[in-house]
């Protein structure tokens, strides 16, 4: 997959129906290939065809002489492209037939059928940008809402990167002092603060990683399941949440039988909404296949809201429902709030929030919109204009670099801070500064094996 010298193809468009399907072609041979599958109208000879124009025609099968379909071609010369190789792209009529048989043909002429993400890790590979970009590209294609897709935006345009580039060649810069002072003991080596760059590299790490906690929330979502005991209200505070009357809603006890998920975009934040079968000991056979649902419903939660009946008394039930989410993220929502108050609220879970609110009327529902903010944020502010890391991969790197920095720090001590007295501890030091510079190259993909490449790029589509 690292060769660069075939030329890949693929359906970039998704399967099925669709106004155009495209196939596209990068390589050494997509020009040729191109030449040979399309007739264009008019005036043939003219066909060069001009980079970056597009030219109306068919798509042909020599062999039989048939028309395939009727399209629009472009192609696009490196290295002004995508992948910064040749591409060619024929725009066919969106069935799914016409863009199998051109893409057969395309294969007949020579191209391989590309990989998932392999048009992306070309570009890579060209240098056109880096993996954290290329990462970008596939969270722009899955943001959820418009500020995850900013987030990804900004990653795409390098805002992650560059700041990783810094920290990491605020490093080398120390590393080479390091070396320098272990290869050339006698020479005079311009004093550096290696205490200060370190401590510079921890703190700019450790904000990184401190805002990574929005950006991943921004490109993954938050799995926030609707609990209580049945009848409390759940599947109308879903309801009422996505302003749509998406569950059913009844009287009756045990109306909600099965896990129900819709993703609503709460300012910005992508919420995977878990409505649940209310939990309760006296249940059929089948309830309690649904209770056994919203069990796991409530673990897999990254936040759940647990309903109370706030017209009636606390039960058993409520009770043993709160014990089962001792470990968890939780906001109360006392439900009913246009009946009479009944429900004594602060007796249950009493160290979370609780907030009041009518599911049937909207009366408090901006107030738990809040608060779900607030308790997904910690009660921090949000900062959107600087670059957010949203990547778990990177997240991981950035903790690992920092272990290495700390280490670091904790060998100056050894080492000492002048070169003259960089004693036995300066090779640690050296040790611990080059894994933190290596490791932070895997963020941009300056060290990176192959390995973690196929990890990454196996999350694309084929053809993107
Ligand atoms: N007065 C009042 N009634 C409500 C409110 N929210 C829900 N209800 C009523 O409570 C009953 C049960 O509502 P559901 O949303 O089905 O309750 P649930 O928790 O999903 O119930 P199960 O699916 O059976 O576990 C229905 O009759 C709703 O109209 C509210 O805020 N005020
Ligand atoms: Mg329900």
């Amino acid at each position: 997959m690292l060769a660069l010298d075939d030329t890949i193809a693929a359906i970039s468009t998704p399967i099925g129906e669709g106004g155009i399907g495209i196939v596209r072609l990068s390589g050494p041979e997509a020009r040729t290939i191109l030449r040979q599958v399309f007739l264009p109208a008019g005036q043939p000879c003219d066909f060069g065809p001009e980079s970056h124009r597009f030219y109306y025609g068919h798509v042909v099968d020599t062999d039989s002489n048939s028309a395939v379909d009727e399209v629009l071609v472009v192609l696009m010369r490196a290295p002004r492209t995508y992948t910064r190789q040749d591409i060619a792209e024929i725009h066919c009529h969106g069935g799914i037939v016409p863009l199998r048989q051109t893409m057969e043909l395309v294969l007949r002429c020579g191209a391989r059928l590309a990989e998932p993400g392999e048009f992306t890790l070309r570009a890579f590979l060209n240098g056109r940008i880096d993996l954290a970009q290329a990462e970008a590209v596939l969270d722009i294609v899955r943001a959820k809402t418009e500020v995850g897709l900013r987030v990804a935006m900004q990653q795409l345009e390098g805002g992650v990167s560059s700041e990783v580039r810094k920290i990491r060649s605020e490093l080398v810069g120390a590393l080479a002092y390091v070396e320098a002072s272990l290869d050339f003991p006698e020479d005079e080596i311009p004093p550096l603060d290696l205490a200060s760059v370190l401590s510079s590299a921890r703190e700019q790490i450790v904000t990184l990683l401190d805002r990574a906690d929005q950006g991943l929330v921004y490109r993954q979502g938050v799995r926030t399941a609707i609990v209580g005991r049945p009848n409390v209200g759940k599947s109308s505070l879903l309801n009422a949440l996505l302003r749509t009357s998406r569950a059913i809603v009844t009287p009756i006890p045990g109306t909600t039988r099965d896990t129900l998920e819709e993703t609503l975009n709460l300012r910005g934040i992508p919420l995977c909404l878990v409505d649940t079968a209310g939990i309760t000991e006296s249940a059929d056979f089948i309830a309690k296949l649904g209770i056994e649902r919203s069990r796991q419903a409530l673990q897999q939660a990254d936040l759940v809201l647990m309903v109370i009946d706030g017209g009636e008394l606390l039960q058993a039930e409520d009770f043993e429902i709160a014990d089962l989410l001792r470990n968890q993220t939780v906001i109360v929502v006392v439900n009913k709030l246009d009946l009479p108050a009944i429900a004594d609220g602060s007796r249950i879970l009493f160290r979370v929030r609780h907030v009041p609110l009518s599911a049937r009327t909207g009366e408090g529902l901006d107030l738990l919109e809040d608060a779900i903010v607030e308790t997904i944020f910690s009660g921090q502010v949000q900062t959107s204009d600087l670059p957010v890391v949203s990547n778990p991969r990177h997240c991981e790197i950035l903790r690992r670099a920092l272990g290495h920095v700390n280490a670091a720090k904790s060998s100056i001590h050894v080492a000492g801070t002048a070169p003259s007295v960089l004693g036995s501890g300066a090779d640690l030091l050296a040790v611990d500064l080059t894994a933190a510079v290596s490791a932070l190259g895997e963020i941009t993909g300056e060290t990176v094996s192959e390995d973690v490449l196929d990890a990454v790029f196996s999350n694309f589509c084929i053809g993107k």
